[in-house]
């Protein structure tokens, strides 16, 4: 007997899962333990930590993992330079920022960066538009570094643009919801469920909303899509890779392809197409330091992830000249 079942929470050493014909609400999750480094198998013969969203199959061998279509991965900011899936199989990635306080141009590209990355596609979500006084003029800023993005703006408490997130709720479809913490991704969860399914945290005075959602997890909405929540995603770990970069600043790319030396650094060489944007106002010095920051991140963790490739050959290449070595010595073969 196969099984097919969804990860809708990840632990340490355990997942939740919901089987795939029961991801309505109305059924409760159940638990499928995982080997000691709380790993599974994958059909390529890795293993992997199984991630929110992943796809198990179960049968006598136990579970294994399903290919991934798309993912929302981070790297680890430890020395181990890991990437870290914190979500699998996800058709929308909600980029969530509040309009109170101000929005934070800087952590939308971050966030945008993380959602091009991931293959699904990005939708960037205002929220507490009750909130200010000029909601409309506040997205008009964020529409412009947002390029070929649709940016909804929404209150709960009054319900604007809620039938508009409404819409990409469609039978089937997995979105998840990023943000920083206090931005109003689980109101959004519990509005569009129609229920209270997640815990929500009081907005403190400075401004500063506590971590309210300490994990992440899939929550199936009566309708056939799923959400997921996660909690606010702090400041660690690069989200960027060049090609997501690309897309998700396609107004630098292209004039830094327009300047006058492919490898130009736009510090002052001649003929750069940047920095003459920047001089006419055409480019934003507050995008270019954003696009700069996030490229230097993605730069020094490829440099970081080919050393680690390049540590792991070595040590597969110790293994097999080891159990070489240990073949020639072994019983039953002649010495040469
Ligand atoms: N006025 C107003 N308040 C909102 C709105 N959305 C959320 N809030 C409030 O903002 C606070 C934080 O909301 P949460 O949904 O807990 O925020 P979160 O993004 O899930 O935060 P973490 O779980 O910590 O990542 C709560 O007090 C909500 O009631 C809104 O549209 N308008
Ligand atoms: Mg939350
Ligand atoms: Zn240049």
């Amino acid at each position: 007997m196969i099984d097919l079942f969804r990860v809708v929470r990840a632990d340490k050493g355990a997942v939740l899962v919901l089987p795939a014909d029961g991801l309505d609400g109305a059924h409760e999750p159940r638990r499928v333990a995982l080997d000691r480094d709380g790993l599974v198998a994958t059909e390529g013969g890795d293993r992997l930590a199984p991630t929110v969203g992943d796809w198990l199959l179960v049968d006598e061998a136990g579970p294994s993992l399903r290919p991934r279509t798309t993912a929302l991965v981070r790297d680890s900011a430890g020395a181990t330079s890991r990437v870290q899936a914190l979500a699998a199989n996800i058709d929308v990635v909600l980029v969530v920022e509040h309009l109170e306080p101000d929005p934070d141009l800087g952590r939308i590209e971050r966030m945008l960066t993380l959602a091009w990355r991931s293959g699904a596609t990005p939708v960037v979500v205002l929220t507490k538009a009750d909130l200010v006084p000029d909601p409309d003029g506040m997205t008009a800023e964020v529409e412009a570094v947002a390029l070929a993005v649709d940016v909804h703006t929404v209150s709960v408490p009054t319900g604007r643009g809620l039938d508009a997130l409404r819409a990409l709720l469609v039978p089937g479809a997995t979105l998840v919801a990023v943000g920083p913490s206090g931005a109003g991704k689980s109101t959004l969860v519990n509005a569009l469920a129609g229920r209270e399914v997640m815990a929500t945290g009081e907005r403190r005075v400075d401004g500063r909303g506590r971590h309210t959602t300490t994990h992440r997890e899939l929550v199936p909405l009566a309708g056939g899509a799923m959400l997921i929540d996660t909690p606010g995603i702090r400041g660690v770990g690069v989200v960027a890779d060049e090609d997501a970069l690309d897309t998700t600043f396609a107004d630098v790319a292209e004039l830094a392809g327009a300047c006058r030396f492919a490898d130009c650094h736009h510090a002052g060489e001649p003929g750069c197409a940047i920095q003459a944007a920047l001089d006419s106002g055409e480019l934003a010095e507050r995008r270019f330091d954003s696009w700069r920051r996030l490229a230097r991140e993605a730069a020094y963790q490829a440099r970081r992830s080919d050393a680690r490739l390049r540590a792991e050959e070595r040590d597969r290449w110790k293994k097999v000249t080891k159990e070489y070595q240990r073949g020639l010595r072994g019983p039953g073969r002649p010495r040469p």
